[in-house]
């Protein structure tokens, strides 16, 4: 199990905000779909003293002297996670998930070129196209939806790539509770001529795990992060099987969009993988997935309305506001008052603004991490689902909170 530490700074004021924040990740309930929490050594390695090293470039082949020994870091990264995933080739410099992607979609497509990306609403992500990120403003962009139940209609994206001719299709979602079918992706590729690119960021480990089906055999390159579902250090990664794209990934990532690598980073990243490759992660995923599963069906057999119906992986969203006539926004601070962390999320064809949307997005990967089985989760569901049924009722919001904090204080952190 994690134990983590206080921390002691010279710094009196940021150890202090360093050492509360450790207090409320100890007694908050964590259900951002995208957080979790990394091992002691992953926390080691990524505030380690290579944070002191520069080494633009790649292992010997650097623009500094010295590197012998971060050389042998970022090769074993490299290495666990092209074993980790049984790809040929890897980046693992990418400071996010966002430049992941700027470089991945930059070593297969024209600036200006035309980008087929899964709509916000529908649980896409901003870096596959939205205008206000790089990859809506260097691009010509397109969005496709989900339908009406809220699941991908492959023949709907089908017809709209024929209509559209897009150079490139990026697949993956932050919040897509369903299987993604990769393979179906790439007959549409292939039948409008497209090149296609995964973004799995979410369900990396359920990937690495054989818990998802893999995207690696259809499409061009496949981006991630790190520290989702994986578990690892904060960052991003870059994978691919053709070797003319993996050249361009390199030189798109350094100098591309990116100066000198993390070392720190990608010390931790290296940690994770090999933790990752290790037997007992499968069985850590399997729990993720049995765990959202749970989870899930106890929300519906309260009639609450989940979006997309149910859950293949390790997350779903609720729609709040058909379910308790309640905003996103309204619903997370709710639970956060009961020290339950979520994020509000938009739903397909929300009427609310990205900052009040219509739905609250679950996750099972952290709370997984820190023990909890579906009994847990069958008890949090409990709670939540009083709490939004019981918005403003004080007393309501005191018992939860007082079982809330009889939960984390059995699965510590601290
Ligand atoms: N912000 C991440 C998430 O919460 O899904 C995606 O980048």
């Amino acid at each position: 199990m994690i134990k983590y530490q206080k921390i002691f700074l010279n710094d009196k004021e940021i150890e202090k905000a360093i050492n509360n924040e450790l207090i409320r990740q100890q007694d908050r309930i964590e259900l951002i779909a995208s957080e979790n929490y990394v091992s002691e050594d992953v926390l080691k390695a990524a505030g380690s003293i290579l944070t002191n090293k520069y080494g633009e470039g790649y292992p010997h082949k650097r623009y500094y002297g010295g590197c012998e020994n971060v050389d042998v870091i970022e090769e074993l990264a490299i290495e666990r996670l092209k074993k980790l995933f049984n790809v040929k080739y890897a980046n693992v410099q990418p400071y996010s998930g966002s430049v992941a992607n700027a470089a991945a979609i930059a070593s297969l497509i024209p600036k200006n070129g035309k980008i087929l990306g899964m709509s916000l609403s529908s649980g896409g992500h901003l870096s596959h196209g939205y205008k206000i990120s790089f990859s809506g403003y260097f691009y010509q962009t397109y969005f496709y939806d989900v339908d009406k139940n809220g699941i991908l209609d492959y023949d709907q994206i089908l017809e709209l790539a024929k209509k559209i001719k897009p150079d490139l299709i990026i697949c993956g979602a932050s919040a897509y509770s369903r299987i993604i079918d990769f393979k179906k992706f790439k007959e549409i590729a292939d039948q409008v001529g497209a090149k296609l690119m995964a973004d799995i960021a979410h369900i990396a480990g359920l990937v690495a795990t054989k818990l998802h089906p893999s995207p690696f055999e259809y499409c061009d390159v496949v981006t991630s992060t790190t520290h989702k579902t994986l578990r690892g250090a904060r960052g991003g990664i870059i994978m691919t099987n053709n070797s003319e794209v993996a050249q361009k990934v390199d030189r798109w990532v350094f100098p591309g969009y990116q100066g000198g690598p993390l070392f720190h980073q990608i010390a931790a990243k290296a940690v994770a993988f090999k933790e990752a490759l290790d037997p007992s992660f499968a069985i850590y995923q399997e729990q993720i997935i049995k765990n959202a599963k749970a989870f899930c069906n106890e929300f519906k057999l309260a009639n609450i309305e989940i979006v997309s119906g149910t859950t293949d992986n390790h997350l779903f969203m609720i729609n709040v506001k058909k379910s308790f006539n309640l905003t996103g926004k309204e619903a997370t601070e709710i639970l956060e008052r009961a020290n339950i962390t979520v994020n509000k999320n938009a739903i397909p064809n929300d009427l609310e603004s990205p900052q009040i949307t219509s739905g609250i997005r679950l996750g099972t990967p952290a709370m997984t991490t820190r023990g909890f089985k579906e009994e847990e989760f069958k008890t949090l569901a409990h709670i939540i689902i009083q709490l939004l049924q019981n918005p403003y009722d004080e007393n309501i919001i005191k018992k939860s909170k007082e079982e809330v904090s009889s939960l984390t204080s059995k699965f510590k952190i601290i």
